[in-house]
């Protein structure tokens, strides 16, 4: 595993801002032939960080239009290496055409997120950096761009950092026992600075696996998953979240079939809220599946919202349901003594009692929120993660055991190169392959 698996080679051009009809639209260009196309482009000699009004020539010098071009001398640029902005008006067939002179040129069109690579193998960001890039674009809520620009800034890779630092202090210690013996080591040397080390490591692991999965679930949001009978009003409870009539309203049992889901925020975070066919046993095959997609959604959501018709309040039984919705609260005659904060009383027609819900749904984030520092991270940063404490706890375990010092140092070597493919100081092509798919094109 090595990080600098291939130099990419090339001159890259791309549409940097959005498609379609624009105010301005941005072309960037990066790589050795930059400066040149800029002068070809422009008729002017690039200068390093200077915004030049200029006109844009295609093939033979024809005038494009006129536009703003930036030129940023390597290393100190976005990819590190030479890189060129224009910004023309925003028609898609401007657009084409300069794009077009720069193929024409020499260069060649980049591959979805081919700036953000170059600027990973040039060192001008890690991996986590990269991906944060992605995250960043993506965001749909401001916690969770707030979040990615801190991963951005680096301070997720720090956290990893740092307790790779402890790692290698740990391993450093371990190595130097294994050389001396114990009349020749120093008191910083000995087994109980040893396992002080290791305790410290060990809760900095810990912290930072919880703080992933915090990241996690700001970059992805939470999953909410409505459940329960046909008819219980499932679907009207989930367009009143959505404040949308998203899904299919019927006074019909078994109306919704597939599973039906919407993006939302609540206080600044995203939410993916998925309604689902009614929970009964049927002959009918397409609703067998819908029933066994709800069962599923239910297994993977991180809350469950399990909907019953109010009227039923008294038998319905509470155990192992997290939060136990009951509706149509206004067709009730007496109003149910309910004291649990787990169970809300509402009406998806009229809205009463929604609120609550809401308030209660929003709580879910209070982790997050109280995370000043929460950044934004991957499934992928969890396994790794999760991999490198793994072989963290055998070499504690080895150490608190008495086991042959060299297994030690083993496991800690496995620890810090778990952490390692988190920055990406160690990766591989098919990892880089995978994260920089799904990039857009232009970053
Ligand atoms: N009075 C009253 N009627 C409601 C309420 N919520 C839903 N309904 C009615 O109950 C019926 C079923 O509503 P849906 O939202 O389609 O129920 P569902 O649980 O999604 O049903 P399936 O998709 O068949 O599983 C419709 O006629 C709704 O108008 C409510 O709070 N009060
Ligand atoms: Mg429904």
């Amino acid at each position: 595993m090595n990080k600098k698996i291939k130099k990419v080679t090339g001159t890259i051009a791309a549409q940097a801002s959005a498609r379609g009809a624009a105010g301005i639209s941005v072309i960037r260009v990066s790589g050795p032939q930059t400066k040149e196309f800029f002068s070809e482009i422009t008729k002017k000699t690039p200068v390093d960080r200077n915004a030049a009004y200029t006109t844009f020539y295609g093939s033979n010098d024809k005038e494009i239009d006129s536009g703003v071009a930036v030129f940023f001398e390597g290393p100190k640029s976005y990819t590190g290496e030479d890189v060129a902005e224009f910004s023309s008006h925003g028609s898609p067939a401007i657009v084409e055409m300069i794009l077009n002179r720069i193929y024409e040129l020499g260069g060649r069109e980049a591959q979805p997120g081919e700036f953000t690579k170059r600027a990973y193998l040039n060192d001008k960001m890690d991996l986590t950096q990269a991906e944060a890039v992605a995250d960043l674009i993506e965001s749909t809520s401001a916690r969770t761009a707030i979040a990615a620009k801190r991963s951005l800034a680096g301070e997720f890779s720090k956290k990893v950092g740092d307790i790779s630092n402890k790692v290698t202090g740990v391993r450093v210690l371990v190595e130097t026992m294994l050389d001396f013996s114990d009349q020749d080591l120093d008191e910083t040397k000995h087994p109980e600075t040893l396992l002080s080390m290791l305790e410290e490591a060990k809760d900095s692991f810990e912290k930072l696996i919880e703080q992933t999965r915090i990241g996690i679930r700001v970059r992805n949001g939470l999953v909410i998953t409505i459940m329960g009978e046909p008819n219980v009003g499932k679907s009207s409870l989930f367009n009143k979240i959505c404040g949308s009539e998203r899904a299919i309203v019927s006074s019909k049992a078994g109306t919704t079939r597939d599973i039906v889901s919407e993006n939302i925020t609540i206080d600044g975070f995203p939410l993916k809220v998925l309604d689902t066919a009614g929970l009964r046993y049927s002959e009918d095959e397409i609703e067998q599946e819908g029933v066994k997609r709800a069962l599923e959604a239910g297994k993977s959501a991180d809350m469950v919202l399990e909907v019953f018709d109010a009227k039923d309040w008294k038998t319905i039984n509470r155990e192992n349901k997290s939060t136990i919705v009951l509706n149509k609260s206004d067709l009730l005659e007496d109003n149910p003594q309910l004291d649990e904060p787990n169970i809300f009383l509402l009406s998806a027609k009229t809205g009463k009692g929604v609120d609550r819900l809401l308030d209660h749904i929003a709580d879910q984030f209070i982790d997050a929120d109280s995370h000043e520092s929460s950044i934004t991270a991957r499934e992928r940063h969890l396994r790794s993660i999760g991999d490198a404490y793994t072989a963290f706890c055998k070499a504690e375990k080895g150490v608190v055991e008495n086991e042959a010092l060299d297994l030690v140092a083993e496991e800690l070597l496995q620890a810090q190169n778990s952490l390692a493919e988190v920055t990406g100081e160690f990766t591989t092509e098919d990892l880089l392959g995978e994260i920089f798919k799904s990039f857009c094109i232009g970053k």
